[in-house]
Formats: C-alpha cells, sequence, structure tokens
C-alpha cells in the first residue's frame, strides 16, 4: 500500500518536472539556450571560480552557479550562487538541474595526471563515474555539456610534434584513460542521442592558483618560488616541452567554443594549442626578470614518465578553421603576466622580502 502511493507520487513528480522542462524547452531554453542557466561542477578548482567569473560577466551573476565539495570562501559566497554536490551524487546534481532550470554544464571536477597515479581507484571513480553521471543528466534534460579534455589523453605511440586532432591515442595513466573516455561516451551520446557534447583537449593551464595534482604544476611552482624564494628544484628535466596555455585564454576557448552555434562545429573534441615550453625555456625567460633565479633539477620518476608520454605541441588547425579558435598570449607575454599576477598575489614586497 505504502509502496504504491509512493509510487504514484514520484510518477506525480517526474510528470510536474516533465512539464516544467517541456514549458522550459519551448521557451528557448535548453541546450541552445541564448542566455543559458549554467552548473560549473568543481567549481572551486583551478579553473571554475575564474571560469564563474567570465560566463558570470556574460550572462549575469544569477545565472552561473558553482557547485563543488569544497567549503567556500565568504568572498565566493557574496560573488554568486554556491551549492555543495557531490558529482558522485547524481540526485543532488539532478535537484540542482531542476531547480534552477539549468541549460549547460561545465564539467570541470577531475583527478590530475599525477595525483590520480598514486589513487586510482579515487581518479576513476571522479572522472569515470562523475562523468557517467554528468553524461546520463545532461542527455535526460536536453543540457549542452562541456568536459575538459587534455594533451593526457594522448600517449607515447600519439605523433608528439605536432600532435594531430584525430591521431592514436593511448595514454598510459588512468587520468589519460578517463578523458579518452570521456571523449569516446560524449561523441557516442551525441551520434546516439543529439547531446550537445563539446571538449577541448587544453594544453597544462598556467595560473596563479595552483591546481594540485598535475603533472604541468612545475609551471606555476616556478613562478611562486622564483617570487618567494629566488629558487626552485623542479621535478622533470630541463628540457621537457609540453603545450602550455594561460588561463585567460583557456577560459576564453571554453567560452567561445560552448558559445558557438552547432553548425560551425564539425568535431566534438578539439584540440587547442598556444605555446610549448620546457622548465629550462621557462627558467630562462623567467630570469629575464629575476638574474639571479636558480634552479635545480630532481625528476620525478613518475611525473617525468606522464610527461615523456605526451605531446610536444598540438595541432589546432581545425579549431582556427571551424570557431575561429586563436591563442592571445605567446610565451614572453604569459611570463610577463604571470609575474605580475604573482606579485599581486603575494601581496607586497614587504612579504617577498620576508618569504625569501
Ligand atoms: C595535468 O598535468 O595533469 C593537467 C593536464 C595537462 O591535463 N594539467
Amino acid at each position: 500500500m505504502f509502496k504504491n502511493t509512493r509510487l504514484r507520487s514520484i510518477s506525480a513528480q517526474q510528470q510536474t518536472i516533465r512539464t516544467l522542462y517541456n514549458n522550459h524547452w519551448q521557451n528557448g531554453g535548453g541546450a541552445t539556450s541564448k542566455n543559458p542557466t549554467v552548473l560549473i561542477t568543481g567549481g572551486l578548482g583551478q579553473l571554475g571560480i575564474e571560469c564563474s567569473k567570465l560566463l558570470r560577466s556574460q550572462y549575469g551573476a544569477e545565472k552561473v552557479i558553482l557547485t563543488d565539495i569544497r567549503q567556500p570562501s565568504q568572498s565566493i559566497l557574496k560573488s554568486g550562487p554556491f551549492q555543495y554536490a557531490n558529482i558522485l551524487d547524481p540526485r543532488r546534481l539532478e535537484k540542482i538541474v531542476i531547480d534552477n532550470k539549468v541549460d549547460w554544464i561545465v564539467h570541470l571536477s577531475a583527478t590530475l595526471s599525477a595525483k590520480g597515479e598514486l589513487d586510482i581507484p579515487l581518479a576513476t571513480k571522479v572522472n569515470i563515474e562523475g562523468m557517467q553521471n554528468i553524461i546520463e543528466l545532461a542527455k535526460h534534460y536536453k543540457l549542452r555539456v562541456f568536459v575538459p579534455s587534455t594533451i593526457g589523453a594522448f600517449g607515447p605511440d600519439s605523433p608528439k610534434n605536432p600532435t594531430p586532432n584525430l591521431t592514436i591515442q593511448r595514454p598510459r595513466t588512468i587520468y589519460g584513460v578517463s578523458k579518452v573516455y570521456a571523449e569516446l561516451l560524449g561523441e557516442y551520446y551525441h551520434h546516439k542521442f543529439g547531446l550537445d557534447f563539446r571538449s577541448l583537449r587544453l594544453p597544462g593551464v598556467v595560473s596563479c592558483d595552483l591546481p594540485g595534482g598535475g603533472t604541468t604544476d612545475y609551471a606555476i611552482d616556478m613562478f611562486h618560488n622564483a617570487i618567494t624564494k629566488g629558487k626552485y628544484e623542479c621535478y622533470l628535466k630541463p628540457k621537457t616541452t609540453v603545450p602550455m596555455i594561460y588561463i585567460d585564454d583557456c577560459l576564453r576557448a571554453i567560452y567561445e567554443f560552448m558559445d558557438a552555434p552547432n553548425d560551425a562545429i564539425q568535431r566534438r573534441v578539439y584540440n587547442i594549442n598556444a605555446v610549448s615550453f620546457s622548465p629550462e625555456d621557462l627558467a630562462n625567460e623567467i630570469r629575464n626578470y629575476f638574474p639571479q633565479f636558480e634552479v635545480t633539477y630532481n625528476p620525478d620518476a613518475i611525473r617525468q614518465e606522464i610527461a615523456d608520454s605526451w605531446p610536444e605541441v598540438l595541432d589546432d588547425t581545425e579549431a582556427r578553421q571551424d570557431w575561429k579558435w586563436k591563442p592571445e598570449y605567446n610565451f614572453k607575454t604569459l611570463v610577463e603576466t604571470m609575474i605580475d599576477q604573482v606579485k599581486v598575489f603575494h601581496h607586497t614586497p614587504e612579504r617577498i622580502a620576508s618569504t625569501a
């Protein structure tokens, strides 16, 4: 008896939700919305906060909902909607989607390459199970969904310089494996169900904020250490060259790609390229600002092997052709901008001196 009542009430509830979403789609909501409500997962990570700033400047503060399992600062709480949500809890995510009539998801939660190798079950859960939850939700509510892929989706068998958009992908990390899975699952849902899935293979992202757990993090660490300590011990060999991108270019790429009309997009997954450099190149460029900066090298076996398996340069011809991708920062302007930003991060010359 109880069971039946409960079943009836669930189906009545589902009916209400269906009607609500039908009205929403008829009024121009959903994947093709021109003024979308966007849910960002992993919102307090390296890309999330800055991504929310950019999207809020385009669509309005209330239209972008940051979610994470971490505690936000007061300033983040004041800047716009924040909700606690674990990507491994699909019902919680679904509630946020329904309550806010979400149109687009930017799914940034992930365990990065180096951390993933230290805890493979965790990376599998977060990156694969999390992706399954997000894609099912996006399919059900007809949402546009962006999932970042990475240079890590390639492996030692892929051509390195340049690495084409369509080529051999045999990554040797759980992170890479999960990202290839995400790419293929997204393409499959696009062809099978018409899901508006979009993905970019991102280079290592260079920003003032630390990502945590990536192989390309050394570049960020190097700036912070140059400014606060005047020296740095690098965990990669001096000549290890991989593609990198300044965060502003990366976020603009995500925004422009998400905003591109469907008929401009020939693929669901694109390479984007910006600059490529090695630890030695970066140290030399930083020395133009801090001539006494000292860098020593003590390669870490896991991260060196990962970096050695990655591309040196991504071929992004197709992104440039189809939706007019073009980076604004070259190596010199990336370094110049990072030095300014990291100085601001560490606040004052007094603080720099005291930590030296
Ligand atoms: C990592 O190093 O794991 C990431 C990436 C290149 O995807 N920054």
